[in-house]
């Protein structure tokens, strides 16, 4: 039992040791090499809790070493040929097991509570729920109906060493969370698919997403800047390409563009519910199946013969209006067709409507068309 106590407590010191060996060499890079303080009260403390223990571990160290070096030293079989044969000290053995016994109890205190503040979830000025995707992350403010996705926008030549890597390779998004400085902002985080992570190492916040239930992290900044984090639970494919990023700016500014979504959001809404003819669906639906369909489906809608089915007399185009939605919004399983579900609304009915409108199909088929209230409907009806 004192044998395996002692192996342990060897282990330990002697790791210690080393990386304070270490640590020294690279006295230089120290500020590298050490945990970052962050930029929030609470990362703070636990980057002091973190330096505490560590200068706790090495004190113990110095103390385990300086006795152990000093014995080999001092009682060499030269200075000392009749080796003592006594077994067994109670008090010592007393002492050995009190003395890290307090010294546990005197690290527990402070993580216990730094723990406890960060297990703080009451509601905050901002409340926002944060929501993983494979693999993207979407955020919605609860209080103002705002809502997006942030999607990572590196560049694939990037990733695929064409092109040398940007300073902000894999953490970068199109759109990015903005919280106001100073203030509390709660984060809600859950998941849609499988576990994600939600990881801000500047906020000291990493809180699990998982599906079915809401966890909670908060944090108050009290510098503007941008702040980057990433998913940190292994979720598929695309894990490490669902980055994080946190723009933290004055209350003025977060004012501003707080409104500016909120407007974009309502104008979203009223697109949505207004009542649309088929040539103006046909109209936005053109552009927009240049950009996203012509590569596989081609511009007159004929396809290439036996890789991608032409869309002009297709049977789904012609008189399969909710089996259409279905294929756009889902994709078709192990195929090159993909979800274009990421598209809005308008946008997803704008182009469903002008493949059933277009190359003589609205004279062969059904002639129905398609607009943004169905895909409304249809979003419901999935949940
Ligand atoms: C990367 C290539 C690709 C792109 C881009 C693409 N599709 Fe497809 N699409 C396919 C393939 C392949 C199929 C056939 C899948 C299967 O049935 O196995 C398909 C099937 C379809 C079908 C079903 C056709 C039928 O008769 O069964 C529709 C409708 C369709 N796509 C619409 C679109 C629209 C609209 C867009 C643009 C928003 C689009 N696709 C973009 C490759 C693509
Ligand atoms: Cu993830």
């Amino acid at each position: 039992m004192t044998n395996v106590r002692s192996l342990i407590c060897s282990f330990k010191t002697q790791f210690t040791v080393i990386f304070f060996a270490l640590s020294n060499k690279a006295i230089a890079e120290w500020d590298e090499l050490n945990m970052t303080q962050g930029a929030t009260a609470i990362s703070r403390e636990v980057y002091d809790l973190h330096m505490l223990i560590f200068w706790i571990c090495v004190a113990i160290g110095v103390l385990v070493f300086g006795v152990m070096f000093y014995s080999m030293y001092a009682f060499t079989k030269k200075k000392n040929p009749v080796a003592a044969t006594f077994h067994e000290n109670t008090k010592v053995e007393l002492a050995w097991t009190i003395i890290p016994f307090l010294i546990l109890i005197a690290m527990a205190v402070p993580a216990s509570k730094t723990l406890q503040s960060i297990y703080n979830d009451e509601a905050g000025d901002v409340n926002i729920q944060v929501v993983g995707y494979q693999w993207k992350w979407q955020y919605r403010y609860l209080e103002d109906d705002v809502s997006f996705f942030s999607n990572l926008t590196t560049d694939l030549d990037e990733i695929y060493n064409k092109v040398p890597k940007g300073e902000n390779y894999l953490q970068e998004v199109d759109e990015m969370v903005v919280i106001p400085a100073g203030k509390k902002v709660r984060f809600l985080i859950t998941a849609n698919d499988v576990i994600h992570s939600w990881w801000m190492p500047a906020f000291a916040i990493k809180q699990d997403a998982i599906p079915g239930f809401i966890n909670t992290a908060w944090t108050i900044v009290d510098e503007p800047g941008l702040y980057r984090g990433k998913c940190t639970e292994l979720c598929g494919k695309n894990h490490g390409f669902m980055p994080i990023v946190v723009k933290v700016v004055e209350q003025d500014e977060y004012d501003l563009w707080i409104n500016d979504k909120k407007a974009a959001a309502i104008a979203m809404a009223e697109l949505t519910e207004k009542d649309w003819s088929a040539a103006e669906l046909v109209e936005r639906g053109e552009s927009l199946y240049v950009t996203n369909c012509v590569a596989c489906h081609q511009v007159n809608g004929q396809g290439i013969a036996g890789i991608f089915p032409g869309l002009a007399g297709s049977d789904v185009v012609l008189n399969d209006k909710a089996g259409q939605i279905e294929i756009l919004m889902e994709g078709i399983q192990g195929a090159a067709m993909n979800s274009f579900s990421y598209l809005s609304e308008v946008e997803m009915a704008a182009v469903i409507t002008y493949t059933r409108q277009s190359w003589g199909n609205a004279e062969k088929g059904d002639g129905e068309i398609v607009v943004p209230k169905d895909i409304v409907e249809y979003k419901q009806n999935k949940i």
